[in-house]
C-alpha cells in the first residue's frame, strides 16, 4: 500500500459516533493531528443509522450524554426522560458543530483495510475511495453494533415489495398507510419498532423466533424544574457516570430477591412495574446471577403478559422461558398491548419455521403471509462484528480474525488492544463493560485513558505499545470467569454470539462493574503502563 504525506496522520479514527467525536476531540487538544472516517453522510454512528419507526434510547437521556464539558451539558436540554433517536442526533449534530469537528472527519468513507508496517512502525489504512493513508495509531471508535445481521432467507431478491433493515433505516420516511407489513425479530428493535407500525398499517403480521421480556418504558416530558436542578447537579450526574458500577444514575438494590417474603417481593415488583424502566432489574443485585431469584422476576413479568394480552393463545406465544435478563431487557411501550389489536397477527416461527421469501410475501411451513413491506428486526453481528469487516492485520500480517480465530478465541487486554496489533486501541472493544453499562460512560472513559496514553508515550518517545501475552491471557480469563458466575452465559443471544449461524459462542463483555473496571484501568497506567511492551522507552523520573 503507497501513501503520501499529505495523507499521513498521528492518529486515524473509525467512526463519528459518540466514540470517535470525542477521541477526536481529545486528540486534537492534546496536539495530535487526526482524521476520522465514517461511512454515513454525517455524525452520529448507531444513532445515524438506526432511524426506525419508534428508535428511541432506553437509558435516561440525563445520562445519556457527555460529561467531558460542563458548559455543553449547561446547553443542551433534553426533552424527556428516553430520548428519541432524531433527538440524540440533533445533540451529536451539536457536539460536532460546538467543537468544530467536522473539519476533521471524512464522511462517505469505510476503512477497508488496516495493516501494521513493522519497518516503520505505522499504519496503513486502506480506503474504499482506493487511496491510503497512514497514521502511528489507529483507533476504533466503530462500536459494538454496527455490522447489521440479515438472516439469509431464500428468496429475498424474488420478494417484488420494500424491505428495510432497522439498522440500516432509510432518511426518508417509510409510509406504512394502507399496506401489509411483516416485521421479523422481537428483539429492542423489534419491541420498539413493532407498536408505531402496526397503528400506521393496515395489517402487521409479527413473526417471532423468541418471546421476550420487556418493560413498560413509562416515558415522560421532562419538567423544566427537573432540568433546571439536574443541570444544577452536573457534578453528581457527573460522578454517577463515572464512578458508578452502572456508569448511570441507575443504583441496584443490595438486597437478595430470596430475603423479601413473597408479598414484600411482589409490592416492590409491582412498584418497578409502575415506576416503569429499569427499576425492575435494579430492584435486586442478585437477579442475573441466581436462577431463583431470577425466576421471581421472570414469573412476575410472565403474569404480566397474561394480565395485558386478551386473547390466552397468544399470551402463551408471548412467554419468554430463559433467565430474564441474559438477552438485553428490554423497554416497551404498548408492546404486549399491541397483540390486542385486530390488524396484528403473531406467528412463532419455531413453531411455524420461515421457508422462504416469495414475491409476495413470507411462506412458512403452515402458510404463506402476503406482504407488502417487510422489516427486519434481526439485530447485529455483536462485538467482533465491526472489527472483522475490516481486513486488519498486525506484526508478521496476520490478521485479527485469525488471531481470534474467527471470534472462537478473542483476546484483550482490557477491551483496549490485544498482543501483536501494536498502536491500535479499540474504544468499548471486546472484554470492556460496553453495552452492559452506559455507553457513554464506558466511552467517556475508554476515549480518555486512550488519550492520556497516547500522551504519556509520546513525552517518553515511545514507537509502540502493545499488551504482553500474560497479560491478555490474564485479562481474558477473569473476564470469562465472571461472566461464568452469571446466568448470562447460560442463554442464547447476541452476548455470546448465538444470534448468528456458525458464530462461535462466546461472551464478551466484562461483567465485574464499571467502577472497578475503570479502577483496574487506572492502575495500569499509573504504573506506567503494566501489562503493555512499550518499546524502546526512555527512563522513567
Ligand atoms: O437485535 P436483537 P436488536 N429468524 O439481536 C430475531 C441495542 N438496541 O436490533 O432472539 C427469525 O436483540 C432474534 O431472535 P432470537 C441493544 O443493546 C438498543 O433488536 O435470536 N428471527 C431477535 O428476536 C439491543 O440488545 C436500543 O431467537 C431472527 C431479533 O431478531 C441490540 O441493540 C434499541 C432471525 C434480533 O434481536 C440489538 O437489538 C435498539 C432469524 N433468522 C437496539 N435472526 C435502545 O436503546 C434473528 N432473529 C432502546
Amino acid at each position: 500500500m503507497a501513501t503520501n504525506q499529505e495523507n499521513s496522520f498521528d492518529a486515524v479514527v473509525l467512526g463519528a459516533g459518540f466514540s470517535g467525536l470525542y477521541m477526536l476531540y481529545r486528540l486534537r487538544e492534546a496536539g495530535f493531528s487526526t482524521r476520522v472516517y465514517e461511512a454515513g453522510d454525517g455524525v452520529g454512528g448507531v444513532w445515524y443509522w438506526n432511524r426506525y419507526p419508534g428508535a428511541r434510547c432506553d437509558i435516561e437521556s440525563i445520562y445519556y450524554n457527555y460529561t467531558f464539558s460542563k458548559e455543553l451539558y449547561q446547553e443542551w436540554t433534553w426533552t424527556s426522560k428516553y430520548p428519541a433517536q432524531d433527538e440524540i442526533l440533533r445533540y451529536l449534530n451539536y457536539v460536532a458543530e460546538k467543537f468544530a469537528l467536522r473539519r476533521d472527519i471524512q464522511f462517505n468513507t469505510r476503512i477497508t483495510a488496516a495493516h501494521f508496517d513493522e519497518a516503520n512502525n505505522r499504519w496503513t489504512l486502506q480506503l474504499d475511495d482506493c487511496t491510503n493513508v497512514t497514521a502511528k495509531y489507529f483507533i476504533s471508535g466503530v462500536g459494538c453494533l454496527s455490522a447489521a445481521n440479515l438472516p439469509n432467507f431464500k428468496g429475498l431478491n424474488r420478494f417484488k415489495g420494500q424491505w428495510y433493515h432497522t439498522g440500516k433505516w432509510p432518511k426518508e420516511k417509510v409510509d406504512f398507510t394502507g399496506k401489509r407489513v411483516g416485521v421479523i425479530g422481537t428483539g429492542s428493535s423489534g419491541v420498539q419498532a413493532i407498536p408505531v407500525i402496526a397503528k400506521e398499517a393496515n395489517h402487521l403480521t409479527v413473526f417471532q423466533r423468541t418471546p421476550q421480556y420487556t418493560i413498560p418504558a413509562r416515558n415522560y416530558r421532562y419538567d423544566p424544574e427537573f432540568i433546571k436542578q439536574t443541570k444544577e447537579d452536573f457534578e453528581e450526574v457527573k460522578r454517577l457516570m463515572r464512578e458508578s458500577s452502572t456508569g448511570s444514575g441507575l443504583l441496584i438494590r443490595n438486597v437478595s430477591a430470596l430475603s423479601d417474603p413473597p408479598e414484600k417481593r411482589q409490592q416492590v415488583y409491582e412498584k418497578a412495574w409502575a415506576e416503569g424502566g429499569f427499576a425492575l432489574t435494579s430492584a435486586y443485585y442478585d437477579l442475573f446471577i441466581n436462577e431463583e431469584a431470577n425466576k421471581t422476576a421472570a414469573d412476575f413479568i410472565r403474569s404480566k403478559i397474561k394480565e395485558i394480552v386478551h386473547n390466552p393463545e397468544v399470551a402463551e406465544k408471548l412467554l419468554p422461558d430463559y433467565y430474564f435478563g441474559t438477552k438485553r431487557p428490554i423497554l416497551d411501550t404498548d408492546y404486549y398491548e399491541t397483540y390486542n389489536r385486530e390488524n396484528v397477527t403473531l406467528v412463532d416461527v419455531k413453531k411455524e419455521p420461515i421457508v422462504e421469501i416469495t414475491s409476495n410475501g413470507i411462506r412458512t411451513k403452515e402458510s404463506e403471509y402476503k406482504l407488502d413491506i417487510l422489516v427486519f428486526a434481526t439485530g447485529y453481528d455483536g462485538m467482533t462484528g465491526p472489527l472483522f469487516k475490516i481486513d486488519i492485520r498486525g506484526k508478521d500480517g496476520v490478521k485479527l480474525k485469525e488471531k481470534w480465530e474467527e471470534g472462537s478465541k478473542v483476546r484483550t487486554y482490557l477491551g483496549l488492544a490485544t498482543e501483536g496489533f501494536p498502536n491500535f486501541f479499540m474504544i468499548t472493544g471486546p472484554e470492556s463493560p460496553s453495552v452492559l453499562v452506559n455507553m457513554p460512560s464506558a466511552i467517556e472513559q475508554h476515549v480518555e485513558w486512550i488519550a492520556d496514553c497516547l500522551q504519556f508515550l509520546r513525552e517518553h518517545e515511545v514507537e509502540t505499545i502493545e499488551p504482553t501475552l500474560e497479560a491478555e491471557e490474564a485479562w481474558s480469563k477473569h473476564c470469562r470467569e465472571v461472566a461464568e458466575m452469571t446466568l448470562y452465559v447460560k442463554t442464547d443471544s447476541w452476548y455470546t454470539g448465538a444470534n448468528i449461524a456458525g458464530k462461535p459462542r462466546s461472551f464478551l463483555i466484562y461483567l465485574g462493574g464499571f467502577d472497578n473496571y475503570k479502577h483496574k484501568c487506572n492502575e495500569v497506567a499509573a504504573a506506567g503502563y503494566d501489562g503493555f511492551t512499550l518499546s524502546p522507552i526512555k527512563a522513567l523520573h
